[in-house]
């Protein structure tokens, strides 16, 4: 056997043939768990409904009822409840509100070292902390793992980063990872896949692990892992997992695609300013504008030390008088283990607002900052638009940062509060954190009485028609480079209780971005976007890909593509094509009318001739489509492929 990296183990143990694990291979993964969270999980599982399948077929599915919790009217109560009743049915577990956001509780319950594990939310890769292999997908491609399908994978390139040295006190994991968007960007990590070694692991601890592994995804990474040893033990330990602990590390004398040494003692207070997370600077560098509001949450920076270290800055000084600083613990159970300590205490009465264990403010659910205002957040995406505010500015730091910003009302490094910072660098995860698992309710054993309540504002989900084979049609949108998920579908509460029901999010689709997309593609009728590169970064939402197929979006026409977006395009029907030459995207307008003649016979051969109608001019494009996405597009979409297929082997089996 030759020697393997760690995530060519995981990739080969989960392999559902034997293919190759060279670049850029097709491959087929096995997934033994997967999870949901409330504004993703109601179109997976209207998916996995139609499917007509007795429960879920993985060894775990966990359902979390955690993101938009504000409940501004009936939706969204109205879709908990339909969750919960889906989760008893399926033989789902389901995390309650007020359990915690669920990249945090996973990582903490139910994570396992070596599993893989796919979820309906971009940051599902946190779990690679403990040595998973965690993806983030789209709602269908869920579903169907949980109808026990693999998922499909081109073989990344795998990055070793080689991490050395010890972070210093007011330095933290979020630098580091500010540091890999600083050096890669927004779209340096399509097709790859991170893997942390060397020396400087022994000081990073399982949570810190976790927030860089997360914020793998704003680099556009498949997933990030990191070695099961020492450190993941005691964190199973202190969730009295130890039995499910498993080592795992890379063989020695393996090779990787490409390597990078980050030395952790050269690390200094970051932050991404606004409008992207690989705008980085240092602390010390950026000007200094009154701060309106503080957010430390969210699944990337609200560990116990995350918390406990922001609480020590705090303790017995004050919030600025023009700063609002909320705290969002990510679980329960580290909110308890600090409630205990008197670490929340300090926080209140220093002047922070405690919110709920939710994602809240990160997602632009409640907590919106002022006309113009400058949000600093601990939080993983500072999109135009995403705290809720269209023009806000929004500053993504570490949380030692973001106190010491509270407290200085203008953005600061902890070294302005704290002279002596050793007090940080004694900060350790707990031994034991009280564990209480009554907001989990586990799968039923008999699930036959269950009946489904589904609230008005829960809409059957839409199938598309194959596409034509002459597609004629003009571009109802152009846009830039980076253009986001948050961008086509918008955050925020009131947008995020629309999300089970596409006629009415459909109304919103680039509503920050361009308000008059949706009246121009409804008088189109047909139509094309055209966009610059890396379009459909960030979320994982499918409603980006959804809602413009609503609105009768055959093709995207891009420079390159979002990995998760390029997969939910396909899954519901619409095609992805990449400019064969980037330069052809100067030659289109908005208005323009193209033409594809019989794509279906130019698919195959991935080359596709474009006319330009308008304009009088030709271009080429690629639909680098596997056989199977080939198919799924030619049939309109995944579900009526997968649909046949499971109809095909009841049948058969009858
Ligand atoms: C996000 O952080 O953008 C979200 C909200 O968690 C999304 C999921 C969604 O939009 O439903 C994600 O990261 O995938
Ligand atoms: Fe929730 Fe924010 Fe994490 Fe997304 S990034 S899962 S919204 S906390």
């Amino acid at each position: 056997m030759p020697a393997m990296n760690l995530s060519q183990k995981l990739l080969s143990t989960h392999m559902t043939a034997p293919r190759s694990l060279t670049k850029d291979s097709e491959i087929e993964i096995r997934i033994d768990q997967t999870l949901t969270h409330d504004i993703t999980a109601v179109m997976a599982y209207l998916a996995f409904e139609a499917l007509g399948l007795p429960g879920v077929r993985t060894e775990i599915s966990v359902s979390y009822l955690d993101h938009n919790l504000l409940y501004i009217d009936n939706k969204t109560p109205d879709d908990h409840i339909f969750l919960q009743l889906i989760a008893k049915k399926y033989g789902i577990y389901l995390s309650r509100p007020g359990n915690g956001i669920c990249h945090s509780v996973h990582l903490a319950r139910f994570a396992v070292p070596g599993k893989s594990l796919l979820g309906t939310d971009s940051h599902t890769t946190t779990a690679g902390a403990v040595g998973m292999l965690a993806v983030g997908a789209g709602g269908m491609d869920v579903a169907m793992a949980m109808a026990g399908l693999p998922m499909r994978l081109n073989m990344p390139e795998i990055v070793k980063v080689h991490l050395v040295g010890k972070l210093r006190p007011g330095s933290g994991a979020k630098d580091v990872i500010l540091e890999m968007l600083r050096r890669f960007g927004v779209k340096g990590g399509l097709g790859k896949i991170f893997e942390y070694a060397g020396d400087g692991l022994k000081s990073l601890e399982v949570p810190e692990r976790a927030t860089i592994a997360n914020m793998g995804a704003e680099l556009g990474a498949t997933t990030s892992v990191f070695p099961a040893d020492e450190n993941v033990r005691a964190f199973f330990s202190s969730q009295r997992r130890e039995a499910q602990f498993v080592e795992l590390s890379a063989d020695e004398g393996c090779s990787y695609d490409q390597e990078i040494l980050i030395d952790l003692d050269a690390i200094e207070p970051l932050v991404a300013c606004p409008d992207m997370p690989d705008n980085v600077k240092t602390v010390r560098e950026v000007e200094k504008h009154p701060v309106r509001q503080v957010y430390i949450g969210s699944c990337t920076n609200a560990s116990y030390s995350d918390i406990k270290k922001a609480a020590l800055l705090l303790k017995g000084r004050k919030v600025h008088d023009d700063v609002n600083l909320t705290v969002s613990v990510s679980t329960r159970q580290i909110f308890r283990k600090l409630l205990d300590e008197g670490h929340i205490a300090d926080l209140v009465d220093a002047g922070a607002r405690i919110t709920e264990f939710a994602c809240g403010a990160c997602a632009g659910i409640g907590q919106a900052p002022a006309t113009n205002g400058v949000s600093v957040r601990t939080s993983n995406r500072n999109f135009k638009g995403r705290g809720g505010t269209p023009d806000a500015r929004i500053y993504l730091v570490g949380p030692e940062t973001a106190a010491a910003t509270a407290i200085k009302g203008v953005l600061a490094a902890p070294s302005e509060i704290m002279e002596d910072l050793s007090l940080l660098a004694d900060v350790r995860e707990p031994e034991s954190l009280p564990i209480n698992d009554n907001l989990l309710i586990p799968p039923l054993a008999n699930t036959h009485d269950v009946e489904i309540i589904r609230g008005p504002n829960i809409k059957p989900l839409p199938v598309n028609t194959p596409l034509p084979d002459r597609i004629d049609a003009r571009v109802s949108l152009k846009t830039g480079d980076n253009i986001s998920t948050d961008d086509i579908t918008p955050a925020g509460a009131e947008f995020s209780s629309m999300r089970s029901n596409i006629p009415l999010i459909a109304e919103y689709a680039f509503f920050r971005y361009d308000p008059a997309f949706v009246a121009r593609a409804k008088e189109m009728k047909n139509s094309f976007i055209v966009g610059g590169e890396n379009y459909g970064q960030g979320s994982s939402r499918e409603h980006a890909a959804i809602t413009p197929m609503f609105l009768g979006v055959k093709a995207v026409i891009v420079k390159s593509l979002a990995r998760i977006h390029r997969n939910n395009l396909i899954n519901y029907g619409v095609l992805p094509l990449l400019f064969a030459n980037p330069a052809d995207y100067d030659g289109i307008s908005l208005g323009d009318e193209l033409v594809i003649e019989e794509w279906r016979q130019q698919v195959p051969s991935g080359v596709v001739r474009i006319e330009n109608l308008t304009k009088k001019a030709y271009f080429t494009a690629v639909a680098e489509l596997s056989g199977e996405e080939k198919d799924i597009v030619l049939c309109g979409g995944r579900l009526s492929k997968v649909k046949d297929a499971f109809r095909n082997i009841k049948e058969r089996n009858e």
